[in-house]
């Protein structure tokens, strides 16, 4: 582990509570991202990693799961401190969910195989997988510890060596982590993690000729410039999972109390700093009325307030820039003429918080309809038949999540087939697991975390043929 880069330079990380430095860290640049990639392509080309039976690598990825669980504190509140995350959440959920992550893929190394296959001539034939090479991790901040082992996971079982460059913002558990994999014996140039700016650093990476594949998570903008790169270098393969704006589509015969707590869940939880964020409501107009009331009142339980405190549900945003971005599309819902239910200012002197906020009266053209916010903001909007409704959850650019409440299994399995999104959560939101494949439609982006999908994009097949006898081929 070589914490100090190149060029010197660090970079302040903040708090959000407070908007207080709370470290200065190594700010990698183009120099660092060279070094890195030589570090992984020596320890892919020549290292012992990709050459291990996969239960021996299995056995290192398990090790390196124990040492997180033994870690779970220093790993939520670096994350709370960092991102203003809920602690108790990432204390009982995001920090065992990734070293389950890791676990859940140190099941599959052992088990990647090819196919024997069937020819139509007097060949044998059989696919190798073998790993795709040094692949480049590129990480947002809404979920550091997630989203790093979502993509991490899988490359280590594959057998790739990696680049992984946190979110500016969050650098500080990605940091932690490298030292863990460093204790549970990953060797050497495996896992590299470079702390820096996306502009620099990030692009590096992209551009890289070297790097065989971008895996990327973060906004659609820099998305396209992340396919720009590998186009313009040397066509490495990119996956990139981006921005969203679900629809939650609440039906007549919903039981109304559900259907508010979930629509405040779905845009709510992690103060709207998810990709999947529920954040267009589409009800049904005969329960509409009612809905906006249950709605209002169960607003009131999502509490803004310190991600340590455990009575809180709603931290602050990451930092000041997404802060003022949720606070201008705030203001602009107003002066565009939307109906502000509840929330809309700020809801500290200090710290980066946001009341949870809902607008009605919307149409379609205004941006608070349009944009990814990002933050915790729903849009409320009314629909007569299903098609509407329907129509209405595909009037986006993107597809990444959606739901649907209803008690009727047919308006379910017909919703569910029309609406084009990566994902379709029936009567529940943020229904995450492991095991279910996860990614956009549309302009959310291709390729899955999550699911053995995720293995194969870390994955590259091999065909050998050989004449079944000695013949003139
Ligand atoms: O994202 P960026 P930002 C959306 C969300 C948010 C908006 C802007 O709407 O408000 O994007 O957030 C790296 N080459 N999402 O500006 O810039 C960057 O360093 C290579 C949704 O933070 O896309 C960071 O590691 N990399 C999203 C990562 O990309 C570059 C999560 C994401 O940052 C780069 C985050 C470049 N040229 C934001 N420029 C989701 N899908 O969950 C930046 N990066």
């Amino acid at each position: 582990m070589n914490l100090n880069f190149v060029a010197g330079k660090t970079f302040e990380t903040i708090d959000p509570r407070t908007g207080e430095t709370i470290a200065r860290v190594s700010e990698g640049d183009k120099e660092d991202i060279d070094l890195a990639v030589g570090a992984a392509r020596r320890a892919f080309d020549h290292g012992p990693w990709p050459r291990l039976p996969g239960a021996a690598r299995a056995k290192i990825m398990h090790k390196f799961a124990d040492l997180i669980d033994q870690h779970i504190e220093e790993l939520a509140t670096l994350d709370t401190l960092n991102a203003g995350k809920l602690f108790s959440w990432g204390k009982a959920v995001d920090i065992p969910s990734v070293a389950n992550t890791l676990r859940y893929f140190a099941g599959a190394a052992d088990k990647i195989h090819g196919q024997v296959l069937k020819m139509s001539r007097e060949l044998h034939a059989y696919t190798l997988l073998e790993p795709i090479g040094v692949v480049g991790l590129i990480i947002p901040w809404n979920f550091p510890s997630t989203m790093f082992f979502v993509k991490v996971s899988p490359a280590l079982a594959a057998g790739c060596t990696m680049v992984v460059k946190p979110a500016e913002q969050t650098p500080l558990s990605a940091l932690f982590y490298a030292h863990l994999a460093k204790e549970a014996g990953i060797p050497d140039g495996v896992i590299n993690v470079v702390s820096g700016y996306g502009p620099t650093a990030g692009a590096a990476l992209t551009s890289h000729m070297n790097v065989d594949k971008v895996s990327f998570t973060g906004s659609t903008e820099v998305g396209r410039k992340v396919m720009q790169a590998a186009a313009a270098s040397n066509l490495k393969t990119v996956s990139l999972e981006l921005g969203g704006k679900s629809p939650l589509l609440i039906f007549d015969d919903a039981d109304i109390d559900q259907a508010a707590d979930l629509a405040l869940l779905g845009v709510m939880h992690n103060k709207g700093e998810v990709c999947v964020a529920g954040s267009r409501v589409l009800v049904q107009e005969a329960i509409y009325d009612e809905f906006v009331k249950t709605l209002v009142e169960k607003a009131k339980e999502w509490v803004v307030g310190d991600p340590f405190h455990p009575n809180s549900r709603v931290g602050p945003q990451v930092d000041k820039k997404q802060y003022e971005k949720v606070m201008s599309y705030i203001e602009h819902g107003k002066r565009e003429g939307a109906t502000l239910l509840t929330g809309g200012k700020p809801a500290a002197k200090k710290g980066y918080y946001i009341e949870p906020t809902v607008f009605t009266d919307v149409t379609d053209d205004m941006m608070i309809v349009k944009d990814e916010i990002f933050g915790p903001v729903m849009v409320l909007m009314k629909f007569k038949t299903i098609e509407e409704g329907i129509k209405y959850a595909n009037n986006t650019k993107y597809g990444l999540a959606s739901g649907i409440v209803t008690k009727s299994l047919d308006i379910a399995n017909t919703v569910s087939r029309s609406i084009k999104a990566g994902v379709v959560w029936i009567n529940c939101y943020h229904g995450f697991d492991i095991d279910c494949p996860f990614g956009g439609y549309k302009m959310s982006g291709f390729g899955k975390d999550f699911g053995m999908e995720a293995l194969h994009k870390y994955l590259q097949t091999k065909a050998v043929v050989t004449p079944i006898y000695n013949s003139p081929w």
